[in-house]
């Protein structure tokens, strides 16, 4: 009998150790749940799945041409490349805006709120929750009901952004089911559909999430992945920079800032920035430099590593691995 992991969604097999879905032989009539996810989930051992960015968006092709309502989840420290999803789905959508604990409280949520809307008309309404706080569920349930086209919503969205700790809680708080989907901060928990029913009148599906390339986690090593992961309430770091300077990123990278101009940084609380003089980069000549000129009104981006808000027109010099995005875009965070 052909059976799925309740962690990933993908099928198990015991014939390939290598292969995702893979349970011990003498396992396999009675475990739910794949050795990769059990490791995942019991010890924290992750464990890179072997399928690729093509794979996941062939899964996600067939469901843009179904009616079905869709959830865009997106994780509101790491948009990512929110417009793939965004250009493709024109059944009626709702983008949740995930992990809202994470951004400082004194940010105006409705602020927040409009600028999606006014970018991204075509969503149905825009909602901002948080998981883990248990915010906005209630209030996300009831537009479910409300805009859903059949018992069928498909959760979709990047990879991290959330989607299946956000159907955990909704099984948490509407089901009395004890079986939770595997979660975890490293890229690609999820590999395959899985369905989860609410109740009679509501099935959530979710979805594998697609790879942002851009994003800077797929060139760090695990133990730095999980630093850069936010959990708590970002404390923004703030200079006053008087003088061309350079901030340090760990081994991460360095940021000169090559203009007077008040900054503030919204990164992982665990990633130690070091502020230095400006001097020679022969540590970090051998990432790629992107110089970058962010007007008052735009925020830097460092795909999924941080971003910055600067008080005047700034020049930056950015050095990074190669492959990792750095982008100016409308800043999200106006006054706070
Ligand atoms: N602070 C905070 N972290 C969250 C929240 N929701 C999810 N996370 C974290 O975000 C990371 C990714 O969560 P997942 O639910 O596995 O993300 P996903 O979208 O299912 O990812 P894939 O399965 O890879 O597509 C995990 O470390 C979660 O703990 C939230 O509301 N607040
Ligand atoms: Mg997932």
């Amino acid at each position: 009998m052909t059976k799925f992991c309740i962690g990933c969604g993908v099928q198990l097999q015991c014939d390939d150790y290598f292969e995702d879905g893979y349970v011990n032989p003498d396992m396999i009539d009675t475990t739910i749940m794949c050795k990769r996810c059990f490791r995942l989930k019991n010890y924290g051992e992750y464990r890179v799945s072997n399928k690729s960015n093509s794979y996941y968006k062939g899964i996600i092709k067939d469901i843009f041409r179904m009616n079905e309502l869709v959830l865009h989840i997106v994780d509101i420290f790491n948009l990512g490349n929110i417009e793939y999803i965004y250009s493709k789905v024109f059944s009626p959508s709702i983008l949740v805006l995930s992990k809202i604990d994470i951004l400082p409280k004194s940010i105006n949520e409705e602020r927040l709120i409009s600028y999606f809307k006014k970018k991204y008309p075509r969503y149905k309404e825009v909602i901002a929750i948080s998981s883990d706080k248990n915010y906005h569920m209630d209030e996300l349930f009831d537009l479910i009901m409300k805009y859903k086209e059949s018992n069928s919503v498909y959760v979709m969205g990047n990879s991290n952004s959330g989607k299946s700790t956000f159907i955990n809680k909704m099984i948490k708080n509407y089901t009395d089911n004890k079986n939770f989907i595997v979660t975890s901060c490293m890229p690609s928990t999820t590999l395959n559909v899985i369905s989860i029913k609410i109740n009679d009148e509501l099935t959530l599906l979710d979805t594998p999430g697609i790879i942002n390339e851009g994003d800077v986690v797929n060139y760090l090593p695990e133990d730095v992945v999980k630093r850069i992961n936010i959990k708590h309430e970002i404390k923004p770091r703030i200079y006053q920079i008087k003088e061309k300077c350079a901030l340090i990123l760990e081994d991460i990278g360095r940021i000169n800032v090559l203009d007077k101009s008040n900054i503030s940084i919204y990164i992982s609380n665990n990633i130690d920035i070091e502020h230095v003089n400006f001097d020679k980069n022969d540590k970090y000549k051998d990432l790629k430099l992107t110089k970058i000129h962010v007007d008052s009104d735009e925020d830097l981006v460092i795909e999924g590593l941080c971003f910055i808000k600067v008080s005047d027109d700034t020049v930056f010099e950015v050095y990074m691995k190669e492959g990792v995005s750095v982008y100016t875009r409308d800043k999200i965070i106006n006054k706070e």
